[in-house]
Order: C-alpha cells, then structure tokens, then sequence
C-alpha cells in the first residue's frame, strides 16, 4: 500500500521483483542502479550470500519525478529466487504496490517460471491480495541467449491475464527501464483513480 507523506509532500511506493532463482532479478537492479543519477538514487541495499545469491532482498530507492507537487519515491525490492527461501518471499511481499514477475525465457527454466508464478500468487493470497487487482508486468528476460522459448509460448503460459509485457537482455540493460517504466504507469495511474481521478 502507497504511504503518502503529506507533511513531506511525498508518495513512497514498494516495487517487488519476483521470479525464479537467477532470473535476473538483482541484474535490473543493478541496471537501474548505474543508469540512475546519483541525486535521484539512494544507496543500493544487497543481502546475498557469497556466491551472489539473494539471501534475503535487494533494496533500491529512486526518486522518479512529482505528480501535483507530490515527490514520488519508488522502493524497488527483489527477493531471493530460490525455493527454500520462501519466508523471505512473504515477507518481502508486505505492502507491495506493485509488482515485476521477471520470467527466464531459456527453454530449461520453464517450469521453474510456472512454479514461481504460482509461489506468487500464493504468497499474495496468504496476504489479502489478488495479483490481477495489482499494478502488475512480466519481463522476459534472457532473450539474447540460443535456448529460449518463443515470447508467444510465455506468454499463453505466464500472462494468461495480458498484463503488460517487455523483453529484455538485463545483462545488456535492454528493456530493464521500459519494464520499470510500465509497472511505474500502472502505479500513478491507480494512485489517481484512488485519489478521485
Ligand atoms: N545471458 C544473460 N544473462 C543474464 C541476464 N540477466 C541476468 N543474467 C545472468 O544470470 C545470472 C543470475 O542473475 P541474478 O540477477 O543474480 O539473478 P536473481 O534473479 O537475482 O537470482 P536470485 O537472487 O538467486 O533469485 C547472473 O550471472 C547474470 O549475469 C540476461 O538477460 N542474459
Ligand atoms: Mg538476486
């Protein structure tokens, strides 16, 4: 849920990035992160283990413009694809406005994108929430390597709701910033409609 800070004149919004384990979740962070203006950025949060793995989250915060004299500041998260850590999943979850299901599009990770998928819509449930009611977009990511399944076979299994869609390469930062951009919209778009249009 958006905190708006009236004194400050700011919305705090909370973008999770989910997907399997080594989807590339932390690699768009990290994108975003290099690409961003040090004065629009804060300090770059990671908790991962020795081999890079996400232990707990990545933490992000960007300042990304105003609407009607409100700053607007977008805390991105990621958490730890791995299935065991599914405590951290949940509570990484708490007050979520948004979220970015990050697939990864090689032919052998398939049913791994299903399977976390599916650990998401759980994790939301447990919680109060539906992920079709929330300002939600899928990345593909990996598209530049040999073994990918076709964006259309992805697509009937992992966007069965057509909610916005972007391919990427986030190594190379190819569609890192359009998926962010797409979930942002979805977010001011509802703050809007909350706020009486
Ligand atoms: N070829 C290719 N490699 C990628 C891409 N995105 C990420 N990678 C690589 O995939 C590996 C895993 O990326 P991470 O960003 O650490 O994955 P993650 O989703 O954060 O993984 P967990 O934290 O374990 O859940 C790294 O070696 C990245 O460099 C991509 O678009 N193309
Ligand atoms: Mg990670």
């Amino acid at each position: 849920m958006s905190f708006i800070n009236y004194a400050s004149r700011e919305i705090n919004c909370k973008i999770v990035y989910y997907g399997p384990g080594l989807c590339g979740k932390t690699t768009n962070l990290q994108y975003i992160f290099q690409k961003t203006a040090p004065e629009a950025r804060g300090k770059m949060i990671s908790l991962a283990t020795e081999t890079e793995r996400t232990l707990f989250f990545d933490f992000l915060p960007l300042a990304l413009g105003e609407i009607r004299g409100f700053k607007t500041r977008f805390h991105l998260y990621t958490v730890p694809g791995q299935v065991f850590y599914d405590a951290s999943r949940k509570l990484i979850l708490k007050g979520v406005d948004g979220v970015v299901f990050v697939a990864d599009s090689q032919e052998e990770r398939l049913d791994a994108n299903i399977e976390s998928l599916e650990n998401l819509k759980d994790n939301l449930e447990e919680q109060g929430y539906q992920l079709e009611q929330l300002p939600y977009v899928i990345q593909y990511n990996k598209r530049d390597l040999p073994n990918t399944t076709p964006v259309n076979e992805l697509r009937e299994l992992l966007n069965t709701g057509m909610v916005p869609e972007f391919e990427a390469c986030a190594q190379s930062g190819a569609g890192v910033f359009e998926t962010l951009k797409g979930v942002a919209k979805l977010i001011l778009l509802e703050l809007k409609q909350g706020a009486g249009g």
